[in-house]
Parts: C-alpha cells; structure tokens; sequence
C-alpha cells in the first residue's frame, strides 16, 4: 500500500487543531501507520527542504519548522500522497478551496498548516528522515473493507 509523510506543522500543533486535522485525514480513510510530537532540529530542516535551499523563503521556511513542536505521522492507503494532497489542499492556503484543510483554516502561504509529500519517491525519502522503520506499524484495521473495495 503506498504511504506519504505528513508533517502538522508548528501552526497546527499551537493553534491547538492538530487533532481536526488528524480528523480530516482519518476520515478520509487513509490509515496511520505512524504517528509522533516532535522538535524538528535545523540539520532535520535542512535536510527536508533541501531542495527548496536557495529560494528567497528557505531561511524563514527553516525558522518557522524549527519554531515549536511538529507532528509527524506516516499514512497509508490507495494514492496515498495525491490523497493526502488533495486534502490538504493549495500550498498558498489563501487560495486554497474551501473543504481542505488548508482552505478551511490558513490564511497564508507561509503558515499553511501541514506538509504532504509531492510523489511516491520523495515519500519513501521522508519518511526515512522523520522516521525508523521499528516506529512504522503495520496493522490490519478491520473496518478497511469498508474502504477500500477488494
Ligand atoms: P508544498 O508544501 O505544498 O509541497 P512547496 O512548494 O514544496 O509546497 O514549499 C514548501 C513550503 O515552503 C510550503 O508549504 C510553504 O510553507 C513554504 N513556501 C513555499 N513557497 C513560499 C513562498 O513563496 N513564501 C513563503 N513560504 C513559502
Ligand atoms: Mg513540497
């Protein structure tokens, strides 16, 4: 089954709505297969959006992870990443539609909220920078055939 790395960012965690967003993911169906409160370090920062270093935003983008504890979590289902983006909605959250997360409670581009991996191989990449494979679980949820047709 695929998976993607979603990161609530700082916002989410002190704006006290990392639980709805965790809700709407849920709900979605997607399943968790890893979930944790974390302090992202600046070599962590760095290391997950290396490839945005250079562009006039990768200093603040740095400071505003770094700024206060993230959730990190691993979730699992059919098209998991276009899934998880899909919900998440537009990176400018100001233009974001209304339904997805971001379009239901972000303003900005530069606090929008979360962060969803952008292809299945850059998921793979993530998830081994934000997580040890002993900290991946993998389960059968019993409602999944209520899911996800066989
Ligand atoms: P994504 O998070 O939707 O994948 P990316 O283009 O990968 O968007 O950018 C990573 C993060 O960098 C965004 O989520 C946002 O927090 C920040 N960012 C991107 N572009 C800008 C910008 O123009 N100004 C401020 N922050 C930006
Ligand atoms: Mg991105």
């Amino acid at each position: 089954m695929d998976q993607t790395l979603i990161l609530i960012k700082p916002d989410g965690v002190q704006r006290s709505i990392a639980g709805t967003i965790i809700d709407r993911f849920e709900r979605r169906g997607l399943k968790i297969a890893a979930m944790k409160l974390m302090q992202v370090s600046k070599e962590l920062a760095n290391k997950h959006y290396g490839i945005h270093e250079g562009k006039p935003f990768f200093a603040d983008l740095v400071s505003y992870i770094t700024s206060s504890p993230i959730v990190a979590m691993v979730l699992e289902g059919p098209n998991a990443v276009d899934v998880a983006r899909n919900s998440m909605g537009e990176t400018n959250a100001g233009k974001a539609a209304p339904g997805t997360i971001r379009g239901d409670f972000a303003l900005t581009i530069g606090r929008n909220l979360v962060h969803g991996s952008d292809s299945p191989e850059n998921a793979v990449k993530e998830i081994n920078l934000f997580f040890k494979k002993e900290e991946i679980v993998s389960y059968e949820r019993n409602n999944d055939p209520w899911i996800i047709e066989s």
